[in-house]
């Protein structure tokens, strides 16, 4: 493959003195200091870029005349990372896919906030729960079936025994570009190996309980799948801080809360608290939003309180 330097300046828009012909295509995957671009011609070239640069795999661009285009998202999905900066990991996606297992298990409000992200984002939120071969997997599919089995489709599946592979890559081959997400460990790569295995991605030494959690996977890559739509895989991360989202805004995309944003609460400002007359109240009473949905609601909340206050104090 060939790799082109596009120039200091390229990647920000300044016209360099070059005459390629300009093409059109996607940044397939992100090394830092260059992207790799898949063209519409089906031709793939490795593109130096600054780190800087904010592009991101899922980017259409176009490149000619020494400049590296990017041309306006569609959907972005953004996160937080453990020192509070702001990482956008993927563009143009419609499906995110959260990836999760007995073991390692994820952190708490890892899923929720997976799927208030992706909703925020206009994306569909899905479940991936895999290494379902693992004997405690049954309880712990249970499990999520009664916390999101009515909020968002689960696929149960094992990348080792192929167990519901089949719905898996019915559902990403109707056309969509989904993302998937997870702590390492969890089988992301695995599951796309298995899926389509003349990918050959490395994947991780088996997990055991005692296992450190090293990233095996280090770059997000973007991939055509078999049966149709587009996958991309990426490194595990153990936190998925919201980003852009108020704590006044929580409820309205937290999974569970559905019913309680079709009523309305007494008060417009309504944070679901202790205020009266507040409709999230009633349906935790009633058992129809469960206890630990509504726990980890409040928890999450609270880190977002948390922040706003200390940004306020700031400025
Ligand atoms: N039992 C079982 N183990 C699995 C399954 N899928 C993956 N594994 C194992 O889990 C470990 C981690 O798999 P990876 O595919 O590297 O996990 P990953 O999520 O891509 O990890 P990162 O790239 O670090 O984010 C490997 O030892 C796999 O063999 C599964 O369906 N069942
Ligand atoms: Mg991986």
């Amino acid at each position: 493959m060939k790799t082109k330097k596009m120039g200091g300046e390229a990647d920000r828009g300044k016209k360099l003195p070059c005459s390629d012909p300009e093409q059109k295509g996607v940044i397939v995957a992100h090394h830092g200091v260059a992207v790799e671009i898949l063209f519409e011609s089906g031709e793939r070239q490795m593109v130096k870029v600054k780190r800087s640069s904010g592009h991101v795999v899922g980017d259409d661009v176009v490149v000619g005349n020494g400049l590296l285009t990017r041309l306006p998202r569609r959907t972005k999905l953004c996160r937080k990372d453990s020192r509070g900066s702001i990482r956008i990991v993927g563009a143009n996606l419609d499906v995110l896919g959260v990836v999760v297992a007995s073991l390692p298990l994820p952190s708490f409000g890892y899923v929720d906030q997976a799927i208030v992200a992706a909703r925020e984002a206009s994306l569909v939120p899905v479940l991936v729960v895999n290494k379902c071969d693992r004997e405690d997997s049954g309880p712990f599919v249970a499990e999520l079936v009664t916390s999101y089995g009515k909020v968002v489709d689960i696929f149960p599946v094992s990348a080792v025994t192929g167990e519901g592979l089949d719905a898996l890559e019915v559902f990403l081959g109707k056309g969509f570009r989904s993302f998937f997400v997870g702590i390492t460990g969890v089988g992301k790569s695995s599951l796309l190996n298995a899926i389509c295995p003349a990918l050959d991605l490395r994947v991780g030494e088996l997990y055991t309980a005692g296992s450190r959690g090293c990233n095996t996977t280090t770059v997000s890559t973007l991939h055509s799948l078999p049966g149709g739509g587009e996958l991309v895989d990426t490194p595990g991360f153990n936190e998925f801080g919201l980003v852009d989202i108020s704590a006044a805004d929580l409820a309205g995309y937290f999974p569970g809360f559905e019913q309680a944003m079709e009523g309305v609460c007494r008060f417009r400002d309504c944070r679901h608290r202790t205020e009266p007359g507040c409709r999230v109240a009633e349906l935790v009473l009633s058992g129809d939003i469960p206890k630990e949905r509504y726990t980890t609601y409040l928890e999450i909340l609270d880190q977002l309180e948390a922040g706003e206050a200390r940004f306020k104090t700031r400025r």
